[in-house]
């Protein structure tokens, strides 16, 4: 292949250079700050350090709704260009070195070829995806009424076999875990069989169980509604504990942030998951109102960081089975996806450490007393620490921007790409 553009150490330093007075100078302040608190601000800066995040790569073609799609310049257009957008954004962030890959829209020809592509980067994989949403050219059944739990056995043999074949294209990339996301559903009353359907979910998504090497977790995903409008078969997390219950061990449940009914106490479904030790980890991303795909944190920060302490608390805890895998999902409609999907790992970052601000003595002592008001003060008081200068400091000792918005637009790596990659009519990048 080709050289291709990247982004290289040199260009990444000289942009701090320009970035450095002002972060040494708010760092020492925050690090007096903190002190007066009995808080060392390098043990956050370790915390920030040691954040990892996957990104998708179906994330970094611009995305589109059901009405239509507007491409943007320079859009990856096969997985190797998916994975140069990653490792720009992993060069940048640094907290992003894994890339989690739909099959069959990032299909290698050679997966071990893709693995070596991936490793001379620095990167590696997440969780496989499969897609068994949408039909694909010259498949013998179609997936429109179903796929896992479709009344024809045929085609839920297919869709358990597509699985496998996502599970043995993991096992050559070094991938640990496969995520089942199913769209089977119905649009009307009485179109599905509740309970039969999810006996035939639980019967295929076992043959998958059975197909995982023994170091291998499945990340069953729920949704509540979308593309099917009355009725969904993995709907809640309670169907999804069941089943990750009834298949055994290896099985987990993971948490899309934007599949779940509107004003859902999320934090609580984590918090219980995490007490039963059935939490797979997570699809990050935000909503308003529905599964929208919007940056992680752009609209509710706080659940954000309500999802973090629990997380955080369960981490210090180090309560059994907790291992979470983070994931970003996302659709980047109107924004450069790699622009989105560094602020949206930034976020997380941000989250992670202000969660790890929580003065958890304090918490718990407002909570014995039943001060209500001390409780919510103390998350507070940690959620409106700016920690902005611990990321970006943790980015820079790790080789990363101090800003990487700024770093990435001074770099023209857009528009190098635009170059690299002329445009091909019809290609299907991101979510649509
Ligand atoms: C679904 C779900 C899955 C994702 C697809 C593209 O809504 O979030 O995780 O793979 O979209
Ligand atoms: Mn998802
Ligand atoms: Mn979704």
């Amino acid at each position: 292949m080709a050289t291709h553009f990247q982004i290289d150490d040199e260009f990444v330093s000289e942009q701090n250079q320009k970035e450095k007075a002002w972060v040494d100078e708010d760092f020492e302040h925050l690090a007096r700050k903190l002190q007066r608190d009995g808080i060392n601000i390098e043990d956050l800066v370790a915390r920030a350090l040691a954040f990892r995040v996957a990104v998708p790569s179906w994330g970094v073609g611009t995305g589109g709704t059901r009405f239509a799609r507007f491409p943007g310049p320079g859009e990856p257009r096969d997985v190797y260009e998916k994975l140069e957008d990653c490792a720009a954004i992993f060069k940048l962030v640094r907290s992003t070195p894994a890339v989690s890959l739909h099959i069959p829209w990032d299909r290698p020809d050679n997966a071990a070829t893709l693995r070596d592509f991936a490793r001379t980067r620095g990167l590696h994989f997440d969780a496989m995806n499969s897609n068994t949403f949408q039909d694909q050219p010259g498949q013998k059944f179609s997936y429109k009424f179903g796929s896992l739990t479709h009344p024809d056995r045929a085609v839920r043999e297919q869709a358990v076999e597509h699985n496998v074949e996502c599970i043995e294209i993991g096992k050559v990339l070094g991938s640990k875990s496969h995520t089942v996301w199913i769209a089977d559903g119905g649009n009307f009353p009485g179109q599905i069989h509740f309970r039969r359907a999810l006996e035939r979910y639980l019967e295929s998504v076992r043959e998958i169980y059975n197909a995982l090497p023994d170091d291998w977790r499945v990340f069953l995903e729920h949704k509540f509604y979308e593309p099917a409008f009355y009725s969904t078969v993995i709907n809640d997390w309670g169907t999804s504990y069941y089943c990750a219950t009834a298949l055994g061990p290896k099985a987990f449940c993971l948490v899309d942030l934007g599949h779940h009914a509107p004003n859902v106490n999320i934090e609580m479904i984590v918090s219980r998951l995490i007490q039963f030790g059935k939490l797979a980890g997570f699809h990050f991303n935000d909503s308003k109102y529905g599964d929208d795909d919007l940056d992680a944190g752009s609209i509710k920060p706080f659940q954000l960081f309500l999802i973090f302490n629990e997380l955080v608390d369960a981490e210090l805890n180090k309560l059994p089975n907790f291992n979470p895998a983070y994931m970003l999902d996302q659709s980047h409609n109107v924004t450069d996806p790699i622009e989105s999907l560094m602020m949206s790992a930034v976020e997380l970052a941000r989250a992670y450490v202000q969660a790890h601000l929580v003065d958890r003595a304090a918490l718990s002592e407002a909570q014995e007393k039943c001060d209500a008001l001390m409780a919510l003060a103390t998350l507070k008081r940690a959620f409106t620490t700016d920690v902005a200068p611990i990321l970006a400091v943790a980015r820079e000792r790790a080789g990363g921007a101090i800003d990487p918005i700024a770093a990435y637009r001074a770099s023209g790596y857009r528009k190098r790409k635009a170059e690299e990659r002329p445009a091909q009519v019809g290609i299907a990048t991101g979510i649509v």
